[in-house]
């Protein structure tokens, strides 16, 4: 018997204190039959045995081990390479609790279609459960699921990902509560498949995918579908936000959390090298979290922040030297790759990287670049946050950071600024929830078309929108020293086609400005969609911009915005009785002085 069975033989009789948890996994291996149960302790021979099961069987392809030690490819089924937000539904009891924002089922007929496509499917495969805690281990702040799963890819990107294992285990059992996620591939049939959550039961059910999004179900499911749930319940927020930590010379720290929709730069942003400028006045950037946000008012007012996960699921194409010098520090080692390219000598390659022509495409075939690009364009790296160069010292406090700003953003082509500023926390609410965004590859369906994205939680808030708004604006209380909010668009094009703003490490001066209106030492101009700085408020120095440029990204089109703010009044009118008048009357009074 070699080391690798070993391990998973030794585990599978373990059963947990927790008499709840031992009867759910009965239940479950009751009605998936699995050959085998193996409780995972999270250690490195549990990963080292499932990482030599997976490369013996081909679900993992090795890369080279010289310039990529310890990394490896991961080959999906090529119609399970995105979320699937026509398949995922939020099945609370009354369907207006769900919202209009998402697909909703009834629990009972979703527990009978999910339990069904569940039967037996377990067949011939080892049952894996797997605790984990998402935010740091010994945080008031952190919650903790178990996902049971049939995919030892799950088991070894959940590793990655949360704090998987024996602590887990061990809060779990303490505390007595958990939110229940059930994962199996099935077969891949994106006929069968659909990612279930019952927010009142805490439950997740998922079948038929294993990509990222849908099956690792600590992520989005949990993080941000549950627990937008819980956060409502219990006074706090989960966000789709990344958390950076900006340094000023003078060695202050100020925390920013920003929500962009998916695959629209919070990897890069989380990750900003400052300019050589910047660099050189000692200006530093704390990397806390890049995809998801759970923060709580502190005793002192502040809302402080976790970021719950423990690794980065990111978009590799457009990862480069030049785009985020970070984040490929971070992935040279110890590392999943999920439908990348591979060059001839077996490293990693996606569109963007660098001049070379890859060997094979994501699919393992011969690079044709008539088969389209040669890694998929929602291929990711799933890699330890502890890895990146410019972590924050400050990410694993129990505690949380304190939030200074909060910044929505979208992917917008014309009509919005680079940057502007709320007037006060409910308009600040109201431009979240008018977000806008073109949508991107990681989500199935058609790409660079403009939808609301409020918050960039579309695919990801687990109740009524009208009630998420309510929620929000119901954090502005006596005492409360809240963050101020931005709206920023690093997108805008000009009238070639071409991004008007430079982006990337330049954001930094953006983000600047940002920290000088909170501290109230930096200008602007105050329009009727909010306050917004001339180019000479920002420090552009080494920055030359078109006059079309500074045009566009620093001024407001009077009549483009009219038309924007009825949109966005029709926009929150689709939430009928339920939407909170304070938005409403925000959206009316915004557009009464747009004349
Ligand atoms: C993600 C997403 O993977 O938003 O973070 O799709
Ligand atoms: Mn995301």
């Amino acid at each position: 018997m070699n080391a690798a069975v070993d391990v998973f033989k030794s585990q599978d009789s373990r059963e947990c204190r927790l008499e709840a948890l031992n009867a759910w996994v009965a239940e479950v291996a009751a009605l998936t039959q699995p050959d085998h149960i193996h409780w995972c302790d999270g250690s490195d021979a549990e990963n080292a045995a499932l990482i030599a099961r997976m490369q013996a069987d081909g679900t993992l392809l090795p890369l080279n081990h010289e310039t990529h030690p310890h990394s490896w490819l991961h080959r999906s089924s090529p119609s399970d390479v995105a979320r699937v937000e026509h398949l995922t539904f939020v099945c609370t009891p009354e369907r207006d609790d769900a919202g209009p924002n998402n697909h909703w089922m009834a629990p009972a007929e979703a527990h009978a279609k999910m339990d069904a496509l569940f039967a037996g499917c377990m067949r011939g495969r080892t049952l894996y459960v797997v605790p984990y805690c998402m935010g740091p281990i010994d945080s008031p702040l952190a919650r903790c699921g178990v996902e049971i799963t049939d995919s030892p890819y799950v088991v070894a990107n959940m590793r990655i990902m949360t704090r998987m294992g024996a602590p887990a285990l061990a809060r779990i059992e303490r505390e007595g509560s958990f939110v229940k996620g059930l994962h199996s591939v099935g077969e891949l049939d994106p006929e069968r498949r659909f990612i279930m959550h019952f927010p009142e039961e805490l439950t997740i059910k998922s079948f038929g995918s294993g990509y990222g999004g849908n099956a690792l179900l600590g992520k989005k499911c949990h993080a941000l579908r549950i627990a937008s749930h819980q956060a409502r319940q219990e006074g706090w927020l989960a966000e789709h936000m990344l958390i950076v930590g900006i340094e000023n010379p003078q060695g202050q720290t100020h925390y920013v959390a920003a929500a962009f929709p998916s695959a629209c730069g919070k990897t890069n942003l989380a990750m900003l090298i400052p300019p050589e400028g910047y660099r050189q006045a000692g200006w530093k950037v704390w990397t806390v979290g890049d995809d998801i946000c759970w923060m709580r008012p502190g005793a002192d007012g502040r809302l402080y922040a976790i970021n719950p996960e423990a690794g980065f699921f990111g978009v590799a194409p457009g990862t480069s030297d030049s785009s985020n010098p970070n984040a490929l520090a971070t992935i040279s080692h110890h590392t999943i790759f999920t439908n990348v390219a591979v060059t001839d000598d077996q490293e990693p390659w996606w569109d963007g990287l660098d001049k070379r022509t890859p060997a094979l495409d994501w699919q393992g075939r011969p690079y044709d670049p008539a088969n389209g690009p040669a890694a998929h364009p929602n291929s990711r790296f799933t890699v330890s946050a502890r890895q990146c160069p410019s972590y924050s010292p400050r990410a694993e406090d129990p505690q949380g950071v304190p939030i200074s700003a909060i910044v929505f953003g979208g992917r917008r082509a014309s009509l919005v600024p680079l940057v502007f500023e709320a007037r006060d926390w409910t308009h600040g609410v109201l431009i979240g929830a008018a977000m806008g965004s073109e949508t991107t590859a990681a989500a199935t369906g058609a790409v660079g078309v403009m939808r609301r994205d409020p918050m960039a939680m579309k695919p990801f808030c687990g109740y009524n929108f009208a009630d998420y708004f309510a929620h929000w604006l119901s954090f502005d209380q006596a005492g409360a020293k809240l963050p101020k909010i931005f709206h920023v668009n690093w997108f805008r094009k000009g009238d070639d086609g071409k991004f008007l703003w430079p982006g990337f490490g330049e954001n930094l001066r953006v983000l600047e400005w940002m920290i000088k209106r909170v501290e109230g030492q930096a200008d602007a101009v105050d329009t009727p969609i909010g306050n917004l700085p001339r180019a000479d408020d920002l420090n552009l120095d080494g920055v030359s911009l078109s006059q079309e440029a500074g045009a566009k990204l620093f001024g407001f089109d009077p009549e483009g915005w009219r038309a924007e703010v009825d949109s966005i009044g029709a926009y929150l009118e689709e939430f009928g009785g339920r939407m909170p008048d304070a938005l409403k009357e925000e959206q009316a009074r915004i557009r009464s002085v747009l004349t």
